[in-house]
């Protein structure tokens, strides 16, 4: 067996009005507790960082660049990248990216026991829209603030595994999935900030959401033998509630843990990376099975 454990780190709320020091302060505390519990990896969520800025509405679209970072690390995580390093522990956690050339993403890192980021995943499927929009219930501007990914769904060898990242509104895509499947992805650790309604239909709620969060994270597992750990950033900002729901889920598509409430907290499980072998040399054995002469329309406009 190949064991990794993992925690999978919620945070609850971060206030507009809060700073980042006040948030690595509160990661901080989380990855304490969860070297506590014998945890190698903690997985943090989508702009992890501040609050969820895409929801706020500026009409001159540099006035949401200080949400942005500039550098990774940086004077305001430095700490939390120590703290890891002291403990020898793994991270992954998301961030506003603003490239020196002025380009902005949506991105999530992968660093190592030693400190060193060795993969950077940044978001392609960008859900909402670019324009305000009076007729939703509330905004969701990720296509006005970053532009898609463009990178791919890379895997990467940490910590003894195949490790892959997606971020958020991905985790309802098969495609994301099977891309990093076709590379032999072992583990993949998705963040998330998912409104508890839905802005454009009145009447889907939280259960709904929360059933469709787990049958697509439950489903992207089973269909590839991975692992994946999926995590919340959950609560009320500023009037604006997302639900939790981070969880655990094994190659067989099973949760094997799933934190209660919407604050910060963590939970933890021992994930065998072995695990991963049966549904990749059996059902899921793609060189064998998959009949990809049918597959043309998936690429195609
Ligand atoms: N952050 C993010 O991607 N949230 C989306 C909300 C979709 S509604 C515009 C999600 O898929 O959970």
């Amino acid at each position: 067996s190949r064991i990794l454990t993992v925690a999978a780190a919620q945070l609850g709320p971060i206030q507009k009005a809060e700073g980042r020091d006040i948030v690595v302060a509160r990661m901080i505390a989380l990855m304490d507790e969860a070297k506590a519990k014998g945890a190698e990896l903690i997985v943090y969520p989508e702009l992890a960082l501040t609050t969820f800025f895409p929801r706020w509405h500026h009409e001159d679209r540099a006035e949401a660049d200080h949400w942005f970072e500039t550098a990774m690390p940086n004077p305001a995580v430095q700490p939390l990248f120590d703290r890891a390093r002291e403990h020898g522990m793994g991270m992954s956690f998301g961030y506003a990216e603003l490239t020196p050339e002025g380009r902005h993403f949506n991105t999530s890192i992968l660093v190592d026991r030693e400190g060193t980021i060795v993969g950077k995943y940044r978001k392609i499927h960008l859900p909402g829209h670019v324009e305000f929009d009076p007729e939703r219930a509330h905004q969701h501007l990720e296509k006005r603030y970053f532009e898609p990914g463009d990178l791919g769904f890379p895997v990467w060898r940490m910590m003894g595994g195949l490790m892959g990242m997606m971020i958020c509104n991905d985790r309802r895509w098969p495609e994301s999935y099977r891309v990093m499947g076709l590379q032999g992805v072992e583990m993949v650790v998705l963040g998330f900030n998912t409104p508890s309604v839905n802005s454009q239909k009145a009447g889907e709620g939280m259960a709904q959401r929360l059933f469709h969060h787990r049958l697509s994270v439950q489903a992207g597992a089973y269909q590839n033998a991975t692992w994946v750990v999926a995590v919340a950033k959950a609560g009320d900002e500023d009037g604006h509630h997302c639900m939790g729901g981070t969880l655990i889920v094994n190659p067989d598509g099973e949760i094997v843990a799933e934190l209660v409430g919407e604050a910060d907290g963590v939970i933890v499980h021992a994930c065998d990376l072995d695990d991963t072998r049966f549904g990749k040399e059996t059902i899921f054995d793609f060189k064998r099975h998959r009949r990809i002469e049918h597959y043309g329309p998936i690429t195609a406009q």
